[in-house]
Parts: structure tokens; C-alpha cells; sequence
């Protein structure tokens, strides 16, 4: 089953198999849906348009974003604009869906090669468990088996030194070594909800009154230069971690993001009624992006 229809529903399986391990993960994620149908801002959870989501990955030759988007590309996603992230060490890509109503998908990949010698070590004493690029064996058609490989170990659980280690260096870097493809986040589209609710300020108010805490980073409303693209992000769940030695630690897990996308100047006369995807500012903001990434960082989660 490779045409396009069979794919789709293929996608459509692995976005579920995602979301309900998020869900899990991630108290805040059902928190703030119930709050939202609570609220009447919309009738049902399945009205919630998903902007994005988003994945981390570790640059090593045989795994990192070549390895990973292989999987989303053949369910149709297209690859778009590249960013750089000096500071944090970082590239990241993202991808248009093949249909308006699935999320783009956001997928970074640090640049391990531009870290200390120590940390290079432990990454690769991790990543080298894996001899291949995994893609390539993986039955792609195959929505379980893809499920199961984006929440199956690739490497051996670390230790917590390994993991303090990292987090000294590069919090991102820890973060993968425990977490892998786990959901990173995934983003509630706000412009399409009711007045009240469909602004970036707006919303983080009834954000904070139902006890969220959110990113404040560079502010708590990130805007690109353009003012088309605004965001905000709640700061990441702590998970009782297990490490190896049957060690605990308490970690950064995942987060929650929210999207305003405003009318193109091009578009600005079309009626709201006619308004589509595809009338509002797409991508990504690199400046955003640098503040929302420290929604894992000790420097929020530990605030
Ligand atoms: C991704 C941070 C960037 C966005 O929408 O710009 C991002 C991450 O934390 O892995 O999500
Ligand atoms: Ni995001």
C-alpha cells in the first residue's frame, strides 16, 4: 500500500501514535484542551488546529535530520527553509504537509561535531549502538512499525553522569540522549479561534489563569521581524526519569506551544470567511525559534 491515499492514512496513524504518547507525557497538554472546551472556546478537542510540531535529533552521520525526515517526506511533507542556531549549536529544517489540515513539522539536529571533546565522546559511545541509518530498513507503509520506532530506545539508557555531563554543555544535548524522538512539543493555531482567545497576549491571559506557566525567554510573546508569525511556549514538564542503575532523576520532558499566524498584507482585503493556511505567514522565525528551544532549558524549568 504505497499510493497516496494509503499514505496518508499511514501518516494519519503515526500523528495519532504521537499525540497519545504526548498526551501521556505531558499533563499540561490535557489541562489546557479540557480548559479550552471548558471554556467554550471550542466545542470539541478535535476542532483544535495543530500548527506544528516538532522533533530533536542528534547530528551524527547515520541518524540527525537525514535519517529522520526520510520518514515524513514519504508521506508527502516537502522540505523548506534551513535555520542556524550559533549559540546552541544547532540547524533545523522545517516541512510543509501534504494536506492544510495536517501540522508542518519543525525537526532540529544538533551539530555534535562543534561540541567539546568529552561531549562528543559520550554522544558517540551512545549514537555508535546504532550502525546504521534506521530509516533505511524501516517499512515505511507500515504505520505500527513506524509508531514503534519513533518510541523505541535506539541507544542504551545513559547514566545519570553521562546525562549531568551533557546538560553542563549543551541542555539540548541532554535532552535528546534521554528523550530521542519523543514529541518535543506540538502547537495550538490560535488566529482561527473566537475574539477573546485568537491573539498570542490573549491567550497566554487564560493560559495563566488556569495555572500554566509559560517561556519567558526574550519575552513571553515571541514576534517575527515581519510581525506575521507570533508564539508563545509553556515551560516543560519535569518526568521522573529512570537512567541506568536503576538511578532517578528529575528531567525536562515536553512542552506546549501556541501560534498566531496573521493575514498576508496581499490578502488583507479577502473576507474572513475565504481566509486559508495559505493566506497567512508559513514557516518559521529563527529568533523565535532560539527562545522557544529554552522551554527545556534548567534556566526556565528550574525558575
Ligand atoms: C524547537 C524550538 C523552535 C518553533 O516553533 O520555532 C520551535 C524545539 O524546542 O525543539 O518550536
Ligand atoms: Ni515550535
Amino acid at each position: 500500500m504505497s499510493d497516496s491515499s494509503g499514505r496518508l492514512a499511514t501518516l494519519d496513524a503515526v500523528l495519532d501514535g504521537l499525540m497519545r504518547r504526548y498526551r501521556e507525557r505531558v499533563p499540561d497538554v490535557g489541562i489546557i484542551l479540557n480548559a479550552m472546551v471548558r471554556q467554550g472556546i471550542v466545542e470539541s478537542i478535535g476542532d483544535i488546529e495543530n500548527d506544528h510540531i516538532a522533533f530533536r535529533t542528534m547530528g551524527v552521520p547515520q541518524l540527525g535530520v537525514q535519517s529522520f525526515e526520510k520518514i515524513f517526506l514519504h508521506y508527502g511533507y516537502e522540505k523548506r527553509e534551513h535555520y542556524f542556531f550559533e549559540g546552541k549549536k544547532l540547524d533545523a529544517w522545517w516541512y510543509s504537509p501534504p494536506r492544510e489540515t495536517d501540522p508542518r513539522i519543525f525537526v532540529s539536529e544538533l551539530r555534535v561535531g562543534d561540541l567539546s571533546e568529552e561531549s562528543r565522546r559520550i554522544i558517540r559511545s551512545y549514537t555508535d549502538e546504532v550502525p546504521n541509518d534506521p530509516a533505511d530498513t524501516l517499512n515505511l507503509d507500515n504505520g505500527e512499525e513506524v509508531d514503534a520506532f519513533l518510541h523505541k530506545p535506539l541507544w542504551r539508557t545513559p547514566t545519570v553522569a553521562d546525562y549531568q555531563t551533557l546538560l553542563k554543555e549543551s541542555e539540548y544535548a541532554a535532552w535528546v540522549i534521554y528523550n530521542r524522538y519523543y514529541l518535543n512539543h506540538f502547537t495550538i493555531s490560535l488566529h482561527n479561534l473566537p475574539e477573546g482567545y485568537n491573539t498570542v497576549a490573549d491567550f497566554n491571559t487564560f493560559l495563566e489563569k488556569i495555572g500554566i506557566r509559560l517561556n519567558t525567554s526574550g519575552g513571553k510573546i515571541k514576534v517575527s521581524p515581519d510581525g506575521g508569525l507570533l508564539q508563545s511556549a509553556t515551560v516543560a514538564e519535569m518526568i521522573d526519569a529512570e537512567f541506568a542503575d536503576g538511578e532517578k532523576l528529575s528531567i525536562s520532558g515536553s512542552y506546549v506551544e501556541f501560534a498566531e499566524r496573521k493575514v498576508l498584507p496581499e490578502f488583507q482585503n479577502l473576507p474572513t470567511s475565504e481566509i486559508k493556511r495559505k493566506h497567512r505567514r508559513d514557516g518559521f522565525e529563527a529568533a523565535n525559534a532560539d527562545k522557544i528551544f529554552e522551554s527545556t532549558y534548567t534556566t526556565q524549568t528550574l525558575k
